[in-house]
This record gives C-alpha cells, structure tokens and sequence, in this order.
C-alpha cells in the first residue's frame, strides 16, 4: 500500500530540498542573564603578574576558594538584556510554489481535495512557525512538517468494538455494515466472524440485503464455511426486520454479537437510503460500520462522508488495501467522517484483516 504516493512524495521531498530558499532573518530578543559578583576578582588582577612564591599561590587559592563559596551564599542578581540572535527558515516565497508540487502529489493519489488542502495549509504553518534548527536541511524540515500534518489529520479518536461488546448489557452488540455496491460488505462480516470468534465471542449473520439476488446465498456460504448461526428470509422481504429478528434470536441463544449485512447502495439512490434509515430506527445498531472500497479512493471518502450524514457512521473499514497503491481513501476518510478506520482488508481470504492505527500508516508512507 502506498507504494505510488511514496514514489511521488520521494520526488517532492527532492525537489523540495533543492528548491527551498531559506533566509535568515536576525532578531533583538530580551533575554535575563545572571549578574556575577565581581569586584574582588578585579583588585586581585595586578596580582597574578607578579612572580609568585608557592607559599603565595597556596594562599592564593585558599583565598579565591573563600570567595567563591561566599559568591555561591550571595542571592543572584539578575538583569534583562537585548541579545540578538539569527532565525533560519524557509522562505514563504519559495513554500508557495513547493507545496503546489505537494498538492498534486496527493491529489493525484486520490486523497480527497479539501483533505489535500488542509494536509498542504498546515504543512505549510509547520514550516512558517518552525525556525530551521542548526544543521537541518530543508528537505528533512519539510518531511517533518509534512509528516506531523498528516497524522493530525488522522487524529479522530479511535474505537475499540471488542471492548464496546465485552461492556454491553442485556443483548447482543449489534454491528451493521453499510455501503456503496460491492465495497466488500459481506467478505467483511465474514472476516469479522473469524476475528471475533478467534476471542471467544460468538457471533451471529443477519441477510439484510434482501436486494441484491443472491445476496442471502452469498451469506450463507460463509455462514457455512465459517459454522455460523444465520438468520434470513426472502428475497425482496423487509431489511429491517430480519435483522430485528435476528437480534431477538441471539438475544434467547445468549449469543454476544450479530454481524447485519445490508445491500450495497450509493448515497444517491433515495430509496434505498430510506430504507436503511428505516433499518437503522428500526433496531439502532451499536455501530454502524462504513465499508469503502480503498480503491476507489476519493470516491470512497465522499460516500462516507454521505452514509455518515445519512445514517452516521462509528467507523470505516477500508478494503482491497492489498490492491491499492495510492492509499487516499485512506488518508481521507477519517478526516472527512470524524470517525477512525478501524481495519483494513487486505485479501479474499477470512483472515485477511488487519487491525489499523494511524501509527502504522505514518510510518509505511515515510519509512
Ligand atoms: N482483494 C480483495 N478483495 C476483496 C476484499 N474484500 C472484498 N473483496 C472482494 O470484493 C468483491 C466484493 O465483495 P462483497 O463482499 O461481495 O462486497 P459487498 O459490498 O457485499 O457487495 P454488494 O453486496 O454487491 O454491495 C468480492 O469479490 C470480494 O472477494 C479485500 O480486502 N481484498
Ligand atoms: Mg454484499
């Protein structure tokens, strides 16, 4: 994953470093320095021209030490100063045409416009408010700068669902899935199943897309291959009630979780919309789980953003990650919902999941 958006940045970073024009700018600052007691130190100069006798510097040194531990009782006094130091930074000038170079890096690895401008203003902040510290180069300024705007715009907070089911009371934790069509919904409610299960919380599959034909059978096949309860009726009959039911039998089988499948809809199509909020009224999940697909990177963003507004969202997962080259869904989605990614498919195999933290996608973009 991000292999292209590294490859570009790696060019950005170089041409940046060359390009950068640093200035200096020097600064009366006040600073407050401390006042040594001096006086017996100058009548005892003429001294030491003298030729000493080794009695004479034995007492010397007596003496001076006498001073010294009287100077080190006395209060220091202390007085402001005007010192004038030199502030190294890049200039603002060349920052402007630097960053349109970054813009279009990472516009064009799908990370969503108004992510992009945010990632470029801060970075660009960073670098304004930061003096060049001795010795650094610009381009290692600018991969800093870059680097801290990226993870605060990764910065949501996040959520643990295993700890969310451990706590719930009186029920089952249910989880819907929700999306755009073929995201990878129902491969994900499978992995999911795999995932929960390996921590000993059993789980049940609710068919909610009682759209899409073949759907239920969809379901089913992982439900089998997986030993997994499932709850379904027909085809074309209502989202909102299987899922109500398949919640009511986990609740008298005692089991912990139910994993509620929903066809696949753009945010666009009314009503199908309707009907997921009609699903959601319905049985009011304890989260709801957007399921992007990573590579359609900033299409991906903007459906989450609107299935958020829509039904809102508690997390993202991002999937076909092992596909995906660019990563600017992955970049964008978190920002643009308010809401963290929380696992990353990255296969067609159950137990192709991976756990997601920001920390990780910092350090593959800049490792
Ligand atoms: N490479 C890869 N393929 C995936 C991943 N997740 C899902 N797929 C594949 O993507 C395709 C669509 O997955 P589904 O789970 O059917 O997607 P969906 O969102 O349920 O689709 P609809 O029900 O039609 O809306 C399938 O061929 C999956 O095997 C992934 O992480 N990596
Ligand atoms: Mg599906």
């Amino acid at each position: 994953m991000f292999g292209n958006l590294k490859k570009k940045l790696k060019g950005f970073f170089d041409k940046a470093g060359k390009e950068a024009e640093t200035e200096e700018v020097e600064e009366e600052v006040l600073v407050e320095e401390e006042i040594e007691e001096i006086k017996e130190d100058t009548k005892k100069k003429p001294k030491e021209k003298k030729k000493k006798s080794k009695k004479d510097a034995e007492e010397e040194v007596e003496e001076e030490k006498k001073t010294e531990d009287s100077k080190a009782e006395k209060p220091r006094k202390k007085r402001s100063i005007l010192k004038k130091i030199t502030r190294r930074h890049i200039s603002e000038k060349s920052l402007d045409s630097i960053l349109w170079e970054l813009e279009l890096a990472l516009l064009e690895n799908d990370v969503a416009k108004e992510v992009t401008e945010r990632i470029t203003e801060d970075t660009k902040e960073r670098l304004l408010e930061t003096d060049l510290k001795k010795g650094e180069t610009a381009e290692k300024a600018i991969t800093s700068a870059l680097k801290a705007a990226i993870e605060n715009t990764l910065e949501v907070g996040d959520l643990d669902i295993i700890e969310k089911i451990r706590e719930k009371e009186g029920g089952p934790t249910l989880i819907l899935f929700v999306g755009f069509n073929g995201s990878g919904k129902t491969m994900t409610i499978g992995k999911f199943a795999q995932v929960l299960q390996n921590k000993g919380i059993s789980v049940l599959m609710a068919a909610g897309d009682t759209f899409r034909a073949a759907a239920i059978e969809q379901l089913d096949v992982h439900a089998k291959a997986l030993k997994v309860p499932i709850v379904k009726q027909q085809r074309g009959s209502d989202a909102a009630a299987v899922i109500y039911d398949a919640v009511e039998h986990a609740k008298a089988k005692g089991i912990d979780v139910v994993l509620g499948d929903t066809a696949g809809r753009s945010h666009a199509d009314l009503n199908l919309m309707d009907e997921l909020k009609k699903v959601v009224r319905v049985n009011n999940p304890d989260i709801t789980i957007f399921v992007g697909d990573s590579l359609t990177g900033n299409d991906a963003a903007e459906q989450a953003k609107s299935f958020n507004e829509a039904v809102g969202i508690d997390a993202s997962v991002l999937t076909k990650a092992d596909c995906d080259v660019k990563g600017g869904a992955c970049i964008s989605i978190s920002h643009m919902t308010e809401k963290p990614i929380i696992y990353l498919g990255t296969g067609q195999g159950y137990e192709d999941i991976e756990e997601f933290n920001p920390d990780w996608l910092v350090e593959k973009v800049f490792e």
